[in-house]
């Protein structure tokens, strides 16, 4: 049975996507559980939007990376709660752009620790609760970057092939059950994505040059509704794009 307030599980509330899901769904009277690094961000949050629409908010660290770090957030999320319903695992990033051969370790690490391994721990320890309750919706946050590769970005986009991967495994091995899947997969979208990628704001600025991109609040529009369709409903994938980014190669720019 669907209930009248979701509990919903979102890691990388700190910025970006993750903050604007929260700040919609939360308007939409869902009880939140908010997890990032920077902990004190989700805390702000957690605080802010509690008391702006009355919802019940639980904020924690977690670094998706590390299985403990996971295991302890998603039980006191759901102790403190009283169950989950929704896990969205949106937590990741990009780390440099390089050649293939070029990749340093540390990157690399990033990269497939946060964007493929922290996507299964995250949903691993979720699931049980999402079974508990009888209901449940997995989100997955791919990327234009999983359907088309481009230079520079080959550990990143095998990252986000993986999520595509998962995300339609995951929903054969959940046929059957009352758990919906879906992948919301955007294209370029103003975040701190680029910053957290290139580590020099001007050069973040510049991806963005002369185009209207995405915007957080576009993406989590798409989780919004994708959770709001009726059950018997589920939208496996979503390709999001602004209307200046054709495809991942051809992009339009006013300048
Ligand atoms: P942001 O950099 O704004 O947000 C990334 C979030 O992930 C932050 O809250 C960050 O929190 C969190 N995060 C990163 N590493 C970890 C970790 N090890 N443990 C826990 N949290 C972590 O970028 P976006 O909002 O754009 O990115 C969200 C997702 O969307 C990512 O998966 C990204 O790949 C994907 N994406 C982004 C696009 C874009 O153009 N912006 C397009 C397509 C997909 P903290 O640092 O506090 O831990
Ligand atoms: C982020 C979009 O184009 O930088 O996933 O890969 S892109």
């Amino acid at each position: 049975m669907r209930p009248e307030h979701p509990i919903v599980l979102i890691t990388g509330a700190s910025s970006g996507f993750g903050e604007a899901m929260a700040r919609l769904l939360a308007s939409q009277g869902c009880h939140l559980a908010l997890g990032a690094r920077r902990v004190e961000r989700v805390q702000a949050l957690a605080d802010e939007l509690t008391k702006a629409h009355g919802i019940k908010a639980f904020a924690g660290a977690v670094d998706t990376r590390h299985t403990a770090s996971v295991d302890a957030f998603v039980a006191e999320a759901a102790a403190a709660l009283g169950g989950l319903h929704v896990v969205v695992a949106n937590a990741g990033l990009a780390s440099g752009t390089y050649k293939l051969w070029e990749t340093p370790d540390e990157d690399l690490e990033a990269m497939m620790r946060t964007n493929v391994e922290g996507v299964v721990k995250t949903i691993r320890a979720g699931l049980p609760h999402l079974r508990k309750a009888g209901w449940g919706h997995v989100f997955f946050i791919g990327s234009t970057a999983g359907h088309q590769p481009y230079e520079g970005g080959s550990v990143y986009c095998a990252s986000k092939f993986g999520v595509k991967a998962m995300a339609q495994s995951l929903r054969l091995e959940l046929n059957g059950e009352q758990i919906r899947v879906t992948s919301v997969d955007p294209g370029m979208a103003v975040t701190e994505f680029s910053d957290v990628r290139l580590k020099d704001g001007d050069k973040a600025k510049a991806v963005y040059q002369g185009v209207k991109p995405l915007t957080a609040f576009d993406v989590a529009e798409c989780v919004r509704w994708s959770l709001m369709a009726p059950d018997h409903v589920n939208i496996d994938e979503i390709l999001v794009k602004c209307v200046d980014q054709a495809s991942v190669h051809k992009v339009h720019r006013r300048i």
